[in-house]
């Protein structure tokens, strides 16, 4: 079923170092090691300019991690898109369903199982932790979205926040979502040091990544590097949502 039926297009654009748009028509597989019966893209990387890496991954039932993803010095996080994980870190295991997550920090790994008989899809990511002298480690987190509050987004009713990981000093990472009821935006173009792996669970939106306005929607992936411009508008009949990374809680080095 390989033959084209029309010419060949592509919404995907890709700056390197600047910011890209991955649409899930282009995605191939990457086989990595100790994955089974897993089909992953590995949509940001080091190559593409990000600092960290992320993974979008369908993991068949069955499907698992041989050996702990990160560790050494890597902090990781998975994040269930649909279906259900099993996550075990540090010997403990978490039962994860839609909107479940877990944060690892840089001293363990994670193993990742799914022990359904459905396919799930994952939201992975991994980084390198920036360890401050004085500053505890960060712990481990199990949550599911459902589960926390959303709130406003700078005072607007029809944009709200969710915070997954907690605000503290100790992490340098966070992921969060945000969601846009049709109509809504951000309230300015955002500038800023910090980058973004956003996947997009919900809705259609025009997005203003370095100052070019693109049409997004469900099943997206963006990256936005270090000071590009961004901000969307949500379109369409539902709201636009996404689940996005953002490094925090630290000075750069010189
Ligand atoms: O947290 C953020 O920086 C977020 N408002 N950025 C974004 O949605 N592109
Ligand atoms: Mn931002």
């Amino acid at each position: 079923m390989g033959y084209r039926n029309d010419l060949l297009s592509s919404r995907s654009i890709i700056k390197h170092g600047s910011y890209a748009l991955i649409t899930p028509e282009g995605l191939v597989n990457n086989v990595i090691p100790y994955f089974e019966k897993c089909t992953i893209s590995i949509v940001a990387s080091p190559k593409l300019g990000a600092s960290f890496v992320q993974y979008l991954v369908k993991m068949e039932a069955d499907g698992k991690t041989t050996k702990g993803f990160g560790g050494n010095g890597i902090e990781t996080f998975v994040y269930v898109v649909s279906g259900n994980l099993t996550v075990t870190v540090d010997g403990v295991k978490y039962e994860l369903a839609e909107g479940g997550y877990v944060y690892s920090p840089p001293n363990l790994s994670m193993i990742l199982e799914n022990n359904s008989n459905n396919t799930t899809e994952l939201v992975l990511y991994k980084q390198r932790y920036i360890p401050v002298e004085g500053i505890k480690e960060p712990w481990v987190v199990c949550n599911n979205v459902n589960s926390l509050e959303a709130i406003f987004y700078d005072g607007m009713e029809d944009v709200t926040m969710i915070d997954l990981l907690p605000t503290d000093i100790s992490f340098d990472m966070n992921f969060h979502i945000l969601t846009f009821k049709p109509g809504g935006s951000h309230p300015f173009i955002e500038t800023h040091v910090q980058e973004h792996g956003a996947y997009l669970l919900s809705g259609e939106g025009i997005y203003n990544l370095d100052n070019n306005w693109v049409g997004v929607k469900k099943g997206d992936f963006i990256w936005m590097g270090p000071y590009v411009q961004q901000a969307t508008y949500a379109v369409g009949y539902e709201p636009l949502s996404y689940v996005y990374s953002k490094d925090c809680n630290r000075d750069p080095e010189i």
